[in-house]
This record gives C-alpha cells, sequence and structure tokens, in this order.
C-alpha cells in the first residue's frame, strides 16, 4: 500500500489551516505565524498539489503596502519553484469588528457594499493567481436577536449579493466558479444557509444557478448531527459538489476541525469511497488545524496525517469493492437493484401494469437482507482482518 502523496492526488490546504496560531476563544496563540511561501514549499515536500487562502491570510491589513507586495513576491516565487497551484480563494468577511452583525447579511447597508468591495478585490486576487473557485463561509451571517433580522431580507440580501458578485465575475471574464460553504451556527447564535440541503435550495434562486455550487465541510454538517457522506452525496447527485474541506468532528461539539479521519473512521471510509467513484474531480482540500499543543514540526505531521488517511481509506475502499465476499454480502442486501429502476417514466399503460400486478407481501417481507453482515465486513476491513 503506496501512502505517499503525489500532485495526482490533488490534496490542497489552506494558508489559515497549518498556518493557524492556535489561538482559540480562551487562550493566545502558540505558535508563531509562518510566511504563506514557507507554508508553500513545506507543503510541496509533503506531496501536496494545491494552496487556497483568505485574501487576508496572504495580505494581512496590519502590514503596509510594501511588506505585502514582498510577500505576495515570495508566494508567487514559491509557487514557481514548487509547481503548487492556487486551486481556491475566499474573503474574510468575519474578522475585523465592521463585520460584528454580518456582512452581506449585516443590517446596515454601508457595511453591506463594503463586504462587496472587499469579495470583488479578494476575487482579482484569487482570479490573477489562477483560482478557479471561489467560497464563501458567511461566518457572520447570522444573528442572536431573532427579532433584528427577519430571515427572508436577510436571504434577500445574500442572494443579491452572491447575484452581484456572479455578474462581476462575468463581466471580468474570470474561469471562477462559486462554492457555498454551509455551517449551523458558531460563531453566529444561528447562520443563514446552516446545511448542504439549504444552500441548494438557495441556489436555485439566484440569478446564475450554473455558476454556483457548494462546499461542504465535514465538521459542519456533522456539528448539526447529519451525515456528512450523505450531504457529499446529494451534492454530487445535483451536479454540485464544486470544492469540499476535509476535516473530523466529534457530534455535539464545537467547530474541532480536527485532522482528517481522527474521528469518525467509518463515516470517512464511506466519504472517501465516494469521493473516488462517484465523479468529483476537485481537490481534494483539507480545511483543519493541527492540534493546539503542537507548537513546530506538529503542524507538518498534522498535514502529513491527512493526506495519509485518505490515501489508506481510498486503498482500503478499493479493496473492500474488490472482495468477492463483500460483493455477495452486497447481493444478499440487494444493493444492485436499488439501482434499477422501479416504474421509469409515467405512461398510462405503465400505470394500468403496476394497478394490474399481484405482490406477496408476507415473501417480501420474509426477505433478510443480512446487513449486519455486510456492516461487519466493513469493520473488518477497518480494523485490518481482512
Ligand atoms: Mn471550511
Amino acid at each position: 500500500m503506496d501512502l505517499t502523496p503525489t500532485p495526482e492526488d490533488r490534496f490542497a490546504f489552506g494558508l489559515w489551516t497549518v498556518g493557524h496560531s492556535g489561538r482559540d476563544p480562551f487562550g493566545d496563540a502558540t505558535r508563531p505565524a509562518i510566511d504563506p511561501s514557507e507554508t508553500v514549499r513545506r507543503l510541496a515536500e509533503l506531496g501536496a498539489h494545491g494552496i487556497n487562502f483568505h485574501d487576508d491570510d496572504l495580505l494581512p491589513p496590519e502590514l503596509d503596502a510594501d511588506e505585502n507586495a514582498a510577500r505576495l513576491k515570495r508566494f508567487r516565487q514559491a509557487l514557481d519553484d514548487t509547481g503548487m497551484q492556487v486551486v481556491t480563494a475566499t474573503t474574510n468577511l468575519f474578522f475585523h469588528p465592521v463585520f460584528k452583525d454580518g456582512a452581506f447579511t449585516a443590517n446596515d447597508p454601508a457595511v453591506r457594499r463594503y463586504a462587496l468591495q472587499k469579495t470583488m478585490r479578494a476575487i482579482d486576487l484569487g482570479a490573477e493567481l489562477g483560482a478557479t473557485t471561489y467560497v464563501f463561509w458567511g461566518g457572520r451571517e447570522g444573528v442572536e436577536a431573532m427579532a433584528a433580522k427577519p430571515v427572508e431580507d436577510a436571504l434577500d440580501r445574500y442572494k443579491e449579493a452572491i447575484d452581484f458578485l456572479c455578474g462581476y465575475v462575468r463581466d471580468r471574464g474570470y474561469d471562477l466558479r462559486f462554492a457555498l460553504e454551509p455551517k449551523p451556527n458558531e460563531p453566529r447564535g444561528d447562520t443563514f444557509l446552516p446545511t448542504v440541503g439549504h444552500c441548494l435550495a438557495f441556489i436555485e434562486r439566484l440569478e446564475h444557478p450554473d455558476m454556483v455550487g457548494v462546499n461542504p465541510e465535514t465538521a459542519h454538517e456533522t456539528m448539526a448531527g447529519l451525515s456528512f457522506y450523505h450531504a457529499v452525496g446529494q451534492a454530487l447527485w445535483a451536479g454540485k459538489l464544486f470544492h469540499i474541506d476535509l476535516n473530523a468532528q466529534k457530534i455535539g461539539r464545537y467547530d474541532q476541525d480536527l485532522r482528517f479521519g481522527s474521528e469518525g473512521i467509518k463515516d470517512a471510509f464511506f466519504l472517501v469511497r465516494l469521493l473516488e467513484s462517484g465523479g468529483y474531480d476537485g481537490p481534494r482540500h483539507f480545511d483543519a488545524r493541527p492540534y493546539r499543543v503542537d507548537v513546530a514540526e506538529g503542524i507538518w505531521d498534522f498535514a502529513a496525517g491527512c493526506m495519509r488517511t485518505y490515501l489508506a481509506l481510498k486503498h482500503k475502499a478499493a479493496a473492500f469493492d474488490r472482495d468477492p465476499e463483500v460483493r455477495a454480502a452486497l447481493d444478499a442486501a440487494l444493493v444492485p437493484q436499488l439501482g434499477e429502476t422501479t416504474v421509469g417514466p409515467y405512461t398510462p399503460g405503465a400505470a394500468q401494469r403496476l394497478l394490474e400486478e399481484q405482490h406477496d407481501l408476507d415473501a417480501l417481507a420474509r426477505r433478510d437482507l443480512r446487513n449486519e453482515q455486510l456492516d461487519q465486513l466493513v469493520i473488518d476491513a477497518l480494523l485490518g482482518l481482512r
């Protein structure tokens, strides 16, 4: 089993992931800042292919124009030297206190206009560096005091913003698609577009729905108590899986952003099996962060671990699907039959035939689907017993 990542595996990391300082709501940074050029070089050595950033990760607003120009130059040089690609970009619309009440859904129109302006500038930067997907995580697009923000008005403003920005991308001729990233809560009490399902429904109401898909994240869907595997499956089914944020999360907790596969290993197994067989050809992007106790080499152990676990699960999934005993168990569970049409499209003749059909309900109810056997084969595979 070769677990060495290569650029063909299309693994990507955000600057903010390995670059996370360890700051949390209760404690200060435990790690020094890393220059983006250093991040690119270290990730390239580990076999990664892509890099992502928020505008403020690459060009921090607290630095002056000369410092940021030098920083950008070093970043470009590192990309050139290593062949690493910028695959995705996004806007920080959550850190500055100006966004305390939201960005595209802030009640103050001046804040909304500033948020759009900041995003347009960040889109220019992302497109210039080669990004082909632009992510929108509406971290502050939510509310605590319900009376303060009528949901329908907020969604109107959200739609207005995304429609306007689609217009901007088309006008500029950028090869760029948008991916909305849902999250149920944190930092807001309730967030608009809380799940993949909410995003998919929202996209259908937009002016350019073809330009907009989703960027589901393991932790966010799991926080909502939902199956991330199913969310990704439905996004793929809808042709809307434009990007993915992989990490790990214990159910019912704050947003943990753990190393991929470090929790929920069975879910991770089915997720990787789905991504590798379900027609997703985008980057395998890890939006996670090292444990706060690791302050130096642990950062790179974290990055290597995300990729290693993904590749191990990819091998496990392929072996699982080749295993004759598994295939027999899938047959016993009638898995292939779910892929067959039930009645086909409606015609009066088909309806008449169906009405005349006889069903032996007792025989159908007696069918033993052997799901216990099938699931134990999954566990055996994960435990290395087969
Ligand atoms: Mn994310």
